[in-house]
């Protein structure tokens, strides 16, 4: 079994349109899907707020490179054009992986520029923090430890404060 963590993030077009794709593009893997969050645009301030959310995903086979095939699979169902010039720019759909367990429950740990795992910059992000641990309180973020100590981190909390939860934009779990 090997599990992931799939962060979710969409600020142009429809944007709750776009979520729910990545969510039936990721089909049966899809084992707990979080709340939706408001967020504003972190790095590039010249583009639209962001709605996030995060995906906890199993999957009997699947290698760690699988998981990027199916992240990529879903930012192009939703369209998505990539602007080289603009790293961190507005987008329709952005799936990142964040963290990959393998079938004995250990971290995937890789430094493959492709898929960097755990992802680089997660631990900085609370648009991918705050929602993980609302489907995962007692979650680890492989290399960084526990979520709630990253999230209490004093350089989080402006970010943590900007972010409005969105209950009125609900997604699917599996059943
Ligand atoms: N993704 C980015 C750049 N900035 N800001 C928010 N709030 N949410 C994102 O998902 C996001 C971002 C690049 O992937
Ligand atoms: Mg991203
Ligand atoms: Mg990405």
């Amino acid at each position: 079994m090997s599990r992931a963590v799939l962060s979710i993030g969409s600020n142009l077009g429809d944007r709750y349109r776009n979520l729910r794709l990545a969510v039936r593009t990721l089909g049966d893997c899809v084992a707990v899907v979080s709340g939706v969050y408001e967020t504003p645009p972190w790095g590039d301030p010249d583009q639209p707020s962001y709605l996030n959310a995060v995906v906890l995903a199993v999957d009997d086979a699947a290698a760690p490179h699988d998981w990027l095939d199916r992240a990529r699979a879903c930012e192009a169902a939703a369209g998505r054009v990539r602007d080289p010039e603009r790293r961190f720019g507005p987008r329709t759909l952005d799936v990142d992986v964040i963290a990959v367990w393998d079938a004995d429950d250990q971290p995937v740990i890789s430094d493959d520029p492709e898929l960097t795992l755990p992802h680089p910059r997660a631990h900085q992000r609370a648009f991918v923090l705050r929602p993980w641990i609302d489907i995962q309180p007692y979650g680890q973020l492989p290399g960084h430890g526990w979520l709630t100590d990253l999230l209490n981190d004093p350089a989080l909390q402006g970010d943590l404060a900007g972010m409005t939860p969105r209950p009125d934009l609900p997604l699917e779990s599996r059943a």
